[in-house]
């Protein structure tokens, strides 16, 4: 293992990467930026360095003094955390060259994967279910045309290096296809340096599906189930479950297999979060492969009892699969996260300013990560996630109720949060009965 970790990140997920790191023994080391002096995860870390100013590509992006500070502090590894510089295939070669493990996927597999019209055939040709549409990215609109004509309407055109929804375009009318495929491509070009887009058959209230993958660096890979996340406002997830509701066993089991065979033909090691669109059929469509721990991993934590950052760190090791996780992997009752954001309700604009009281839920069945405390000051520099609670219970609907008597004793005064909105969602029949799809929220705010 390890002797000492870097943890280029902030936050609730550098804290759950230094709790990780502790229980095995490993030493820790934080970085931070100047506004982040006063945060818990330079308390806590064993070491920290300051390693540049407020803004993110003055620190936690900035490469450079990471490494530099990695190199200073004699760390072996560094774990990204999510966002930042979590799938810079770049970050994790420049790593690799400096003899220090990256803790996550192997650069090619960031790569692959960050070219989402790459992904998507590479999906395809190792046998996940894709939706109908180009086979490569579209160079010019009479392929788009082509293919178009072929799928039918509605299509969706997306940037290749988009994801997470940025750079799509719906079209509805064959009309409008030249001049969309035009605007997508100058969109592309402006956001991303890269004018590639590619084409599926647009699917209308799609489920958000993802199942959770682990890899091994011996060519072992299996599935640990399916997360619902289809409660997202804005392309920015507000809740999320596991399993998803009404999802049978023999299709988790099925779309594992399928994932596990592909992602070991593929070389994917460590963590993955690979997404599904699920339509009115119920039927499942790969959409992206996100390499890096989500967010939303304690749900699957909580249902199967495995540690996935302690995961990502044995495996990184170069651990085998086998020691790392149980041979049969069964999901035990029902998880729900809430992400407490520091926003104004009305406006969902971030309201940073200072915490002048929290006091976490507990109890049975309740986690919170979150790197708040009273006095605490959420910076307008970075997303405004506060904290995550996670309610697991037997059954899902002991898992709302668990969820619904946490929130309500939540103190968190001095910011505006989502808190409010969260409990509506709870209460909504349609949450109740799980019958929701990805326009939940937009249908709610009506
Ligand atoms: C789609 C789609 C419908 N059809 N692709 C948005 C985020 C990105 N990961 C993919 N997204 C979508 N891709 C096809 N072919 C609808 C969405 C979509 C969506 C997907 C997941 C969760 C929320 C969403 C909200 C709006 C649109």
């Amino acid at each position: 293992m390890f002797e000492k970790v870097l943890i280029a990140n902030r936050g609730e997920i550098a804290l759950r990467i230094i709790a990780a790191c502790r229980d095995l023994g490993v030493k820790t080391v934080a970085v931070y930026s100047t506004a982040d002096r006063d945060s818990l995860h330079v308390t806590h870390a064993d070491e920290a360095i300051c390693i540049g100013g407020a803004e993110s590509s003055r620190s936690y992006l900035n490469i450079p003094a990471i490494i530099s500070a990695a190199e200073i502090a004699d760390a072996d590894a560094i774990h990204p955390g999510y966002g930042f510089l979590a799938e810079d295939a770049r970050f994790a070669e420049i790593c690799r060259d400096c003899g220090i493990r990256f803790i996550g996927p192997n650069p090619d597999s960031i790569r692959l994967m960050g070219d989402k019209a790459l992904a998507r055939k590479a999906a395809s040709d190792a046998g996940i279910p894709v939706l109908p549409g180009s086979p490569e990215p579209l160079h010019a609109s009479s392929q788009a045309r082509a293919v178009a004509d072929e799928i039918g309407f509605p299509v969706i055109l997306k940037a290749s290096m988009g994801g997470g929804g940025r750079g799509m375009r719906i079209v509805r009318d064959p009309h409008d296809l030249e001049s969309a495929f035009g605007q997508a491509r100058s969109e592309a070009g402006a956001a991303f340096s890269n004018t590639d887009i590619y084409l599926e058959k647009y699917v209308e209230r799609p489920r958000h599906i993802e199942f959770q993958v682990l890899g091994d660096e011996h060519g072992n890979v299996i599935s640990l189930g399916e997360r619902e996340c289809s409660i997202q406002r804005r392309h920015q997830k507000l809740l999320e479950e596991a399993p998803a509701n009404a999802f049978d066993a023999d299709t988790r089991e099925h779309i594992g297999q399928i994932l596990a065979d592909a992602l070991q033909a593929i070389g994917y090691s460590n963590a993955g979060t690979v997404e599904f669109l699920m339509d009115d059929e119920r039927k499942l469509y790969f959409i992206e492969l996100n390499a890096r721990i989500q967010v939303e991993h304690p749900v699957t934590e909580a249902v199967t009892g495995i540690d996935l950052v302690r995961s990502q760190l044995l495996l990184a090791a170069g651990e085998p699969l086998g020691s790392v996780v149980p041979d049969a992997v069964e999901i035990r009752g029902h998880a729900i996260e809430c992400r407490v954001n520091a926003e104004d309700p009305e406006t969902f604009l971030p309201s940073a300013g200072k915490i002048e009281r929290f006091a976490a839920p507990g109890g049975p069945g309740i986690r919170v990560d979150s790197a708040a405390y009273s006095g605490w000051t959420v910076q307008p520099h970075y997303d405004s996630l506060v904290a995550k609670v996670t309610a697991h219970a037997g059954t899902r609907g002991a898992a709302i109720r668990r969820m619904r008597r946490a929130l309500s004793m939540c103190v968190l005064e001095g910011v505006k949060t989502s808190i409010p909105l969260h409990q509506r969602i709870l209460e909504d029949p349609r949450f109740v009965a799980g019958a929701y799809d990805t326009r939940f929220i937009e249908e709610l705010e009506l």
